[in-house]
């Protein structure tokens, strides 16, 4: 199938990309044996128009060139460490573009709770958006993997930018892989990503986000994104990638997840991988480092292979919230911040005038500096760091990296856990019963009080299944659907995990600590073996008191009252109820949920109702019998 152009009917590509870029870039270029490639980019070249093009190889000289066209043309600011820049979004392009990001399907079709729009208006829309856009800018081409080299997990991707704040990150986010686009040439699938800033006012900010727009093509594996800086709205192998990785996992019985991907250490030093879905601003990234080891931080794939599910990250980088981050429970994540060698793009964070970077949880006071919204004074009255202010960094960095980082074959699922924001349903940890209860209850239910990670108000509760309804390009029906029919070939399921950070008392005091993840990991560590018991409840299996106090103890040397188990394993059977009733009446409106999403929350309903009647509505934990 031929690709979406650019511009309509043939004319001499080649020589407009002669007339474009220099003898070496244009060699460059043409090395990949290609031809509809060389015309996509020829299209972009007529259209958006831009001065110059540079064909980013993956050099230590092309990451060097970029990085000083970053500071150059003010996308990044120094800091006083040469390694170290600071980017600014601008005050309206801080976060996720929930409305103007649209999934394009040329039937017109409606999916529930996601965005789409005809197909054909949003072409033609973008492509006028796009006309002369990179007017007087550098054009930036690239080639990544998305995925570790020679695997089948791995999609490859060209990214074409006018902004080197995106190719700088992603330089540092995912592999270059320049030489599977010349070995492989016309047979390499890829997705394609087309980004421009749009014209910048003169702090560096995007001006016209009117039309700020992320369009993904799905039928053409390719996406649109303009008049934004944000790297969630324009760092194509992100979140861009991710919509259409979903996409293709549904055609092909896999899964694509917003999820991380790590390690954690049980008896004998035994490795066990948890996947874990997480809203953005929910514990995500820290849980990740608080695991033993590291695969992935945001995205997995998960394929099965003999029966067994396997997990690779396509990213070998983070792009992590900054703001929290504290020496006391971050400790890694923070020495490697704040260390002059490694190379770190801060954005939205306070940059001092002496060069020094700040943020929320950071050693020291906050000095006059620049920030999110301009200049910042002590005595300001905004933030000076602002929530989602965030770090991009290589994940090679971590001590805690896992070995089987680039391992073609990715590592086995042992758990998948689904982690939300919620103040006063869910215990802190609890197994389900089994793969389809897990993925109903956990994932498909899963809801989170909003972050700051996307525009709108911040606090109210919202359904959020899998942690990815944002990057969602299929209905969420489909993709429960094909997580029940993905784990029919395995021999082994993943067990699967629901925690709760969040929690709080009547007082609104947290009940638990952000270091006591630990002790949740470890617990769910030694529930794939087997090794501890639990107990059973109306919602699933938690822990019973004696093996959490010996994991506080053994890990985190803390006391754990059993006052304290009691609040935080307190069956809570209103909440539970009415939040069955939500999810009940979101998935009715979606046509096509699986008949059995509906029988599991009934009998869940079921459960918790006779427990009721026989308990009342809070019931301790100890009220229920060991399984
Ligand atoms: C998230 O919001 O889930 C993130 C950051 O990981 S973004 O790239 O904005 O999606
Ligand atoms: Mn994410």
């Amino acid at each position: 199938m031929s690709r979406e152009r650019l511009v309509a009917g043939d004319y001499d590509y080649l020589n407009l990309l002669r007339s474009s870029m220099s003898e070496e870039m244009l060699k460059r270029l043409l090395r990949i044996p290609d031809p509809e490639l060389h015309r996509w980019v020829a299209d972009i070249i007529s259209v958006a128009r831009p001065s110059s093009v540079y064909v980013n190889i993956g050099s230590e000289e092309d990451f060097e060139y970029v990085r000083r066209k970053a500071l150059l043309n003010k996308e990044e600011l120094p800091t006083k460490y040469p390694k170290h820049t600071v980017h600014f979004d601008g005050p309206k392009d801080l976060a996720r573009d929930r409305g103007n990001t649209r999934i394009l399907l040329s039937s017109g079709e409606k999916i529930p709770l996601i965005n789409t729009y005809e197909r054909v208006s949003g072409l033609n829309e973008i492509k006028k958006i796009l006309e002369g856009i990179m007017s007087g800018k550098e054009m930036y081409v690239s080639f990544y993997c998305f995925g570790p080299r020679n695997s089948p997990f791995t999609m490859y991707a060209v990214q074409v930018t006018d902004s080197a704040y995106v190719t700088h990150s992603e330089n540092i986010l995912y592999r270059v892989c320049y030489d599977e686009f010349v070995n492989q040439g016309p047979n390499l699938n890829y997705m394609r990503f087309l980004h421009s800033a749009g014209e910048r006012d003169e702090n560096g900010w995007s001006k016209n986000v009117d039309k700020r727009r992320i369009y993904i093509d799905l039928e053409d594996d390719t996406v649109y994104s303009t008049n934004t800086q944000y790297a969630g709205n324009t760092v194509g192998l992100k979140k861009l990638a991710l919509r259409l990785c979903v996409n293709r996992g549904l055609k092909e019985g896999w899964l694509c997840e917003h999820m991380f991907i790590t390690g954690v250490k049980g008896p004998g030093d035994r490795i066990t991988y948890f996947t874990g879905a997480f809203p953005a601003g929910c514990g995500k990234t820290s849980t990740a480092l608080m695991s033993d080891t590291v695969v992935g931080d945001d995205l997995a794939i998960i394929k099965e292979f003999d029966g067994i599910a396997r997990a690779a990250n396509p990213e070998v980088g983070m792009f992590g919230i900054v703001d929290g981050i504290n020496p006391k429970d971050d400790p890694e994540i923070y020495e490697i911040l704040n260390s002059p060698e490694n190379e770190v793009i801060f954005s939205n964070v306070l940059l001092t005038d002496d060069g020094e970077v700040w943020w929320t949880g950071k050693v020291g006071e906050p000095r006059k500096g620049i920030n999110y919204a301009g200049v910042w004074w002590p005595g300001k009255d905004n933030v000076p760091s602002h929530p989602n202010s965030r770090f991009t960094t290589s994940i090679r960095y971590l001590k805690s990296l896992d070995p089987k980082i680039d391992d073609p074959m990715g590592v086995p699922v042992g758990g998948m856990i689904f982690g939300g924001r919620d103040s006063d349903t869910l215990p802190p940890v609890e197994e389900s019963f089994d793969w389809v209860h897990g993925i109903v209850t956990k994932g498909a239910a899963l809801e989170s009080e909003r972050t700051t990670a996307v525009l709108g108000k911040a606090g109210e509760r919202e359904f959020n299944p899998y942690a990815i309804l944002d990057f969602l390009s299929i209905s969420v029906g489909k993709f429960t659907e094909l997580h029940l029919r993905f784990a029919e070939k395995l021999k082994i399921k993943p067990k699967v995990y629901g925690v709760n950070y969040f929690l709080r008392d009547e007082k609104g005091n947290y009940l638990a600590e952000k270091v006591d993840k630990k002790v949740w990991l470890k617990w769910m560590e030694l529930r794939v073996h087997g090794d501890v018991d639990a107990i059973e409840t109306p919602t699933g299996l938690i822990p019973l008191y004696e093996d959490l106090r010996k994991l506080f103890e053994k890990h985190l040397s803390k006391e754990y009252p059993e006052s304290l188990y009691e609040k935080q394993f307190t069956l809570r059977v209103p909440q539970q109820l009415s939040k069955i009733e939500r999810i009940w009446v979101i998935y009715s409106e979606i046509p096509d949920t699986p008949k059995i999403l509906f029988d599991v929350l009934r009998a869940q309903k079921e459960r918790l109702e006779n427990a009721r009647r026989r308990y009342g509505d809070f019931i301790p934990p100890h009220t229920f019998a060991k399984k």
